[in-house]
């Protein structure tokens, strides 16, 4: 088995201005698929073994985890993304399932963001469902570390420097705000 990098499912000037062309370019074009290659090649190394070959387990599933990870997450998250709206507030089920889970939209929205805003380094925030429906927002570290097991990512936000560096310098905060007007929550409610 190899995973693939897809297409993006728009074009890389399609969430201007809140991403840029370049940033869309360097993220998915370098960025995403490093994490496909060294998933890809933490496979190649597992099956290795399987064969005989002497290789460091801890270490390649360690590589596995990271690179995995990174692979499902940003596949996600160009698909949790469409060009801009003014106006662009949760509907349906899953607005309905914030309401149960974190009182109001805003509540949600200042606990999200302040989760985004507060990662240490690289990582991401994420909104996770239990099969209850259930919500519970968290944060990873890298792509894989401090995940809720057991539950499924039904939105998340690359706070890593590659993700709004060059658009946003060190203004994180700006960034998260403004992520809120990309979300695409059509494609959200597909996965609640
Ligand atoms: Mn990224």
């Amino acid at each position: 088995m190899r995973y693939e990098l897809k297409s993006l499912p728009y074009d890389y000037k399609a969430l201007e201005p809140v991403i840029s062309e370049q940033i869309m370019k360097l993220h998915h074009d370098k960025h995403h698929a490093a994490y496909v290659n060294g998933a890809n090649a933490a496979l190649e190394l597992l099956e290795k073994g399987r064969l005989g070959e002497v290789i460091n387990t801890k270490a390649v599933m360690r590589d596995l985890s990271f690179n995995l990870n990174g692979h499902i997450m940003h596949e996600l998250f160009w698909n949790m993304l469409r060009p801009v709206r003014q106006s662009n507030i949760a509907d349906g089920k899953v607005l309905e399932l914030i309401k149960k889970s974190f009182g109001t939209f805003e509540a949600f929205k200042k606990e999200f963001s302040d989760a985004a805003k507060s990662v240490e380094g690289s990582g991401w925030a994420v909104l996770y469902m239990d099969a209850d429906g259930n919500l519970l927002i968290g944060q990873l570290e890298k792509h894989n570390l401090l995940g809720l097991n057991g539950y499924k990512v039904i939105l998340a936000i690359d706070v890593w420097e590659h993700a709004y560096y060059l658009d946003y310098l060190n203004d994180r905060a700006t960034y998260v705000e403004k992520f809120f007007s990309i979300i695409n929550w059509e494609f959200v409610n597909t996965l609640v």
